[in-house]
């Protein structure tokens, strides 16, 4: 049988990586498109990487950019994909308020470069994409008053941010495509989905790096802003899966992918802190509230960090550890995301392998060592990262 050819905008994403590992998994050559940047930006797919001197390379990385239509349509040209995964984004709503127009264009437009290489190259026929849409088209409940209290594939949209209105035409444009040149092209409508090699400044990473960092005496304090926000949070693992199946269907359609369960930001706080043993007390309110260390279980910290309870730790019993800095609030929020998976798990047969307490034990195990690590290197005189930032 041929080998099948992947082609992954946003490779070097969280996503990215996770579906690279899967389809080099299934046999597939995987091609992915990375920025240039004046340092490296590959650390999630090194382990993947193959010397292109070798025989046989299964997996090759092209510089490239979204907003660059003649180099979108040359690697699509050189690299004949079956399949495309459009995952490249700049991914972070709070940011896309900072560079609206930039936002637009990568999220946005990027979308129609890829359908359109396609189309301009006569591949209609040939490749199946995938555009990763997300649940921030839906908005919050508070606006989206026609929503059902829930969101499934035919819940109305309402986006909140520059980040959601450009994902918005990414959506519609890709099923225009559909539409309009029969080309099998399909919108996974991704709800929140974490894990440890998500982005240090999206807030369940956040949290999980700076809770194993205040167990283990490397860091004071946490600022965070809207602790009352629901998410409904999956495992990235889970669900790159769900993009695969979603592109081996025999008709293209779009899906939601979410756990159907929605969980508040401040009761991720609890679990993260309670892997370490760690009790917060909640005191004040609004942008006054601080989050105390209550108490510590020895024996849970112990079996976390494999250590004894840090000396410094115990002097901090009763002082706030987590703080709410408004710098974190959104001009506009999302309050409720809350997902229908139905469709998904009847007809793709999409099973979720981990709950929010498999993410969370996930993350904090991998951020625990990651600080690990990094004491042994201030231990032993050398510069670590700022853990204040
Ligand atoms: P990440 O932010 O981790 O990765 C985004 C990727 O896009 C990175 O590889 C980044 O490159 C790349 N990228 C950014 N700008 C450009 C550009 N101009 N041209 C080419 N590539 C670019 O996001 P995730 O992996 O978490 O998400 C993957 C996709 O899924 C994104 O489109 C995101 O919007 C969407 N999504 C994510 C959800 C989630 O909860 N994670 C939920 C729903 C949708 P670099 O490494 O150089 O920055
Ligand atoms: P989100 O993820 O905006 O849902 O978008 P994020 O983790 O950034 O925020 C989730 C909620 O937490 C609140 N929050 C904070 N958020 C951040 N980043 N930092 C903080 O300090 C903080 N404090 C509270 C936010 O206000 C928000 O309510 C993610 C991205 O991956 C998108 O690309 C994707 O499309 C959606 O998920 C689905």
């Amino acid at each position: 049988m041929k080998q099948k050819v992947a082609l992954i905008t946003g490779i070097t994403g969280q996503d990215g990586s996770y579906l690279a590992e899967l389809l080099l998994e299934k046999g597939y050559m995987v091609h992915g498109i990375k920025r240039r940047a004046s340092s490296f930006n590959t650390q999630r797919v090194d382990h993947l990487y193959q010397d292109l001197h070798e025989h046989r390379v299964n997996f090759k990385l092209h510089y490239g950019d979204l907003t660059d239509s003649a180099n979108i349509i040359r690697i699509i040209q050189e690299v004949q994909p079956d399949e495309i995964y459009n995952l490249g984004a700049m991914s972070h709503v709070k940011v896309s308020f900072d560079s609206p127009e930039y936002v637009a264009n990568v999220d946005g437009i990027g979308t129609l470069r890829i359908l359109e290489a396609v189309r301009i190259l006569g591949m209609e026929k040939k490749t199946r994409i995938y555009q990763a849409s997300t649940s921030e088209l839906y908005g919050g409940m508070e606006e989206n008053k026609n929503a059902k209290g829930f969101y499934d594939e035919s819940s109305p949209f309402y986006p909140r941010s520059p980040y959601g209105a450009a994902k918005i035409y990414g959506f519609w444009i890709t099923k225009n495509y559909r539409e309009a040149y029969g080309m099998f092209a399909c919108n996974g409508i991704l709800f929140n989905h974490e894990s440890p090699r998500r982005g240090e400044t999206f807030v369940t990473r956040k949290i999980t790096m700076a809770t194993a960092a205040i167990a283990l005496g490397m860091q004071d304090c946490l600022y965070l802003g809207n602790l009352e926000a629901l998410r409904d949070w999956g495992h990235a693992k889970d669900y790159v899966r769900a993009m695969y199946l979603i592109l081996q269907q025999e008709k293209p359609e779009d899906f939601v992918i979410a756990t159907g369960k929605t969980t508040k930001v401040r009761d991720f706080i609890i679990m993260a802190f309670e892997h370490v043993g760690f009790k917060i007390r909640w005191e004040g309110q609004g942008v006054d509230e601080v989050g105390v260390l209550d108490s510590i279980d020895q024996e849970m910290y112990q079996a976390a960090t494999g250590e004894a309870i840090h000396p410094d730790i115990l002097q901090r019993l009763n002082t706030a550890i987590i703080k709410i800095d408004p710098a974190y609030f959104r001009p506009t929020e999302v309050d409720l995301l809350l997902g229908d998976p139905t469709k998904s798990k009847t007809q793709l047969g999409w099973v979720p392998e981990y709950d929010l307490e498999g993410l969370v034990t996930d993350m904090m195990q991998s951020d625990i060592k990651l600080v690990q690590k990094d004491q042994h290197l201030k231990a032993g005189g050398y510069q670590v990262l700022n853990y204040f930032e």
